[in-house]
């Protein structure tokens, strides 16, 4: 496998699940974050991303002294393991205060507490050696439109962005778009919403966005395009690669699992535009299938990054001349022929 671009892959303790889904509970045992350390470097991983209280269980009742005690704990077990922390993200959705939402919610007592638990968060971040602070805006949205005043609730994003901008001059904020679940219309659902607030920040070159595949999928929207605007805005922080099979829940699939094109398409825009040579991570936020035995189930994980390496190897073997005679004669017809027939590894 060619090394030219030596990427470096990242997931979340998040992905060794136990099983558990709406209908049902956990099919397999817990494994304690800790232990699950251990397990990045033999699967190729490097990077470790995180929310907040997958640093600090039990952040909302610690003092601040507690939490960077803790935080610094953490530190010193990635450096033990050779990790490197990709991002910490601000769990705004399992609180009593985040039923309605953080940031957007209509009552004034649970916004103060989502801007608190977001300080706290960027403490740990620092805390854990790491500059940026993804947020997955998971319940900034309405279950009926009536609910919330939309525009107000986009300047309260934008306020919170800013905020956080100011109370630390260093880090990043990367927004994950989502367009749907746990709400019925989410806030921010799409890149060009995220880019468009970047913009209207007050330092936007602080402010990029990370694509999930199937985020993108569930807008209805083609992650590769998705990933070529931020790309052109100079605005992809990261990636989460995945898979999903139509409109459905958020299935969290292998990558290339439902569409092995589509994931073709999101690796050649990625190599086309160098991503990663900065050091930017390939994320994979993918959950394995509640049916699979054992514990812990890493081979999601391995299996997933493998199809991402193989797909390099596609698009480098890719003949760049043909395609680019294709595109100039407009014969895409020929175009669609030959990349099947690559995709397939037929002539
Ligand atoms: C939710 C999702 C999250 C974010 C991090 O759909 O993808 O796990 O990646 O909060
Ligand atoms: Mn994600």
């Amino acid at each position: 496998m060619s090394d030219s671009i030596p990427y470096r892959f990242s997931f979340g303790p998040w992905n060794i699940s136990e099983g558990a889904d709406p209908f049902g509970p956990e099919v397999r045992p817990a494994f304690p974050h800790e232990e699950k350390f251990a397990l990045y470097r033999p699967l190729g991983f490097e990077g470790v991303q995180f929310h907040d209280d997958d640093v600090v269980p039990g952040l909302d009742g610690m003092t601040p002294a507690q939490m960077l005690s803790r935080a610094g704990e953490v530190k010193t077990m990635l450096g033990n393991h050779g990790l490197v922390p990709e991002f910490v993200a601000p769990r705004l959705w399992f609180a009593d205060q985040t039923v309605d939402g953080a940031y957007t919610s209509n009552s004034e007592s649970d916004r103060k507490y989502a801007w608190e638990r977001t300080q706290k968060c960027i403490d740990i971040a620092r805390a854990l050696g790491c500059k940026a602070i993804v947020l997955w805006l998971s319940r900034e949205g309405s279950y009926i439109r009536e609910a919330k005043d939309a525009r107000l609730a986009y300047e309260r994003i934008l306020g919170t962005i800013n905020a956080m901008l100011e109370y630390d001059r260093e880090i990043e904020i990367w927004i994950e778009p989502k367009p749907n679940e746990p709400t019925d219309q989410a806030y921010v659902p799409t890149i060009g919403h995220t880019v468009a607030l970047a913009y209207a920040s007050k330092d936007h070159r602080r402010v990029k966005g990370l694509i999930e595949s199937a985020h993108a999928l569930l807008a209805g929207l083609d992650p590769s395009d998705e990933m070529a605007f931020a790309l052109a805005h100079d605005k992809l922080a990261s990636v989460h690669l995945n898979d999903q099979n139509g409109l459905k829940y958020d299935q969290d699939k292998n990558f290339g699992g439902a569409n092995l094109r589509a994931a073709f398409n999101q690796v050649r825009v990625l190599e086309e535009a160098g991503y990663g040579r900065r050091g930017e991570f390939i994320g994979l936020d993918v959950k394995a299938m509640r049916t699979q035995k054992g514990s812990p189930v890493t081979v999601h994980l391995r299996n997933s990054r493998e199809i991402f390496l193989h797909l390099v190897e596609k698009y480098r073997a890719l003949d760049g001349e043909l395609v680019r005679q294709y595109r100039e004669a407009r014969d895409y017809e020929a175009l669609e022929c030959y990349i099947l027939k690559h995709l397939l590894g037929v002539k």
